[in-house]
């Protein structure tokens, strides 16, 4: 009989349609517990160097506003542009089309010092209602048929600067993971006349296994199909399309689940913890999209300390995303953990 937390198996995706290989056997070795002391490196509020601080000047040229809370503006160095000329290429298996778009900096706060778990919830709100306005504006525009809002944090994930920011890449077409679960929630919508991740949800909260923290409309999880070994969820408990229908109370429960989670992420290891987030919400197409279901994805690239990364190469890279401890495991660990920051503790 197979055992779940001991054999080598497969786990299917509902949201993408792919599977991941699990191995729980080669994460039995025992936990080391191992927490590097790595020193956190105290920032100042302020940098005259930091390109995102108020009134401090950009590499292009513009000068910030003085912001005191949050703050917006346009990419200077944007992957994608609005006036792109229209035109396809199409010969055989060569095709190419133009592709318009908008790219948006937000910065979280003016503190330079500071990282969403460290920031009040109240402020986080902030970034919520500015993450709103902007999907909402940029959606609202012809030629804008998808809304990507994320959070590059670490310089392992290539960020730019340690400044609290977010980037927002607002686009014609429709990206290919997005795509992905469309196709998944259209098709489980069409079959079950109910959300795919609706029913997703009901299951974790009654199973329970794989929950890291909870408020009132809000769930943080790692998902039963999770690839990164840290990676997990944020789901509301109801069914809301995009982050344009939370009610204000649900917009300050989603501040408190961000919150909530990223500190358990830093105690994990005693670092400021890396990832990759983002949140997945109905494309701005003018369509309807009755299967969509919001939710916000994160990808965390260490493994067993804060210098153990996990790479996703060979055989991932040419076969097949694996993970050895299973998600239940993960998320054991994550909901173990204080919820008071270890900078406080
Ligand atoms: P990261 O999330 O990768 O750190 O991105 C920060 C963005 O800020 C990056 O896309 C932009 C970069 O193009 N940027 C500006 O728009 N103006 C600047 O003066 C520097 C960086
Ligand atoms: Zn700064």
């Amino acid at each position: 009989m197979i055992d779940f937390t001991e054999h080598p198996h497969r786990r299917y995706n509902a949201l993408t349609g792919e599977w991941v290989m699990v191995s729980p056997h080669r994460a039995k070795r025992p936990w080391q517990g191992q927490t590097e002391d790595t020193g956190f490196v105290s920032r100042p509020i302020y940098d005259p160097e930091c390109y995102l601080c108020p009134g401090n000047q950009r590499a292009s040229g513009p000068v910030n506003d003085n912001y005191d809370s949050t703050f917006v503006f346009t990419n200077d160095f944007s992957a994608l542009l609005p006036d792109t000329p229209p035109g396809e290429l199409k010969e055989g298996l060569l095709q190419a089309k133009a592709e318009q778009g908008i790219c948006r900096v937000i910065c979280f706060s003016p503190r330079h010092d500071l990282t969403i778990p460290e920031m009040e919830v109240e402020d986080i709100r902030k970034v919520v209602d500015l993450w709103v306005k902007e999907y909402v504006t940029l959606g609202d525009k012809d030629f804008i048929n998808h809304v990507q809002i994320f959070e590059n944090k670490g310089s392992v994930m290539g960020c730019s600067n340690p400044h609290p920011h977010g980037q927002i890449w607002a686009q014609s077409s429709i990206p290919v993971e997005v795509e992905k679960e469309i196709i998944q929630q259209k098709k489980y919508y069409l079959e079950n006349g109910k959300a795919l991740l609706e029913e997703y949800v009901e299951t974790e909260l009654k199973e329970r296994t794989r929950l890291v923290f909870e408020n009132g409309a809000f769930v943080a999880l790692v998902p039963f199909w999770a690839t990164w070994p840290f990676e997990t969820m944020i789901l509301p408990k109801r069914k809301v399309a995009s982050i344009a229908e939370l009610t204000p109370m649900e917009r300050t429960a989603f501040a408190d689940v961000y919150k909530e989670l990223t500190i358990r992420y830093d105690n994990l290891f005693n670092v400021s913890f890396p990832y990759s987030a983002g949140i997945h919400q109905a494309p701005t197409d003018g369509e309807e999209h009755p299967e969509w279901y919001m939710h916000m994805h994160f990808y965390p690239p260490l493994l067993r300390s804060a210098t153990v990364k996990k790479f996703m190469v060979g055989y991932e890279m040419l076969a097949n995303a694996q993970r050895d401890i299973t998600a239940e495991q993960s998320a054991d660990r994550l909901r173990s953990l204080s919820n008071l920051h270890y900078k406080f503790q």
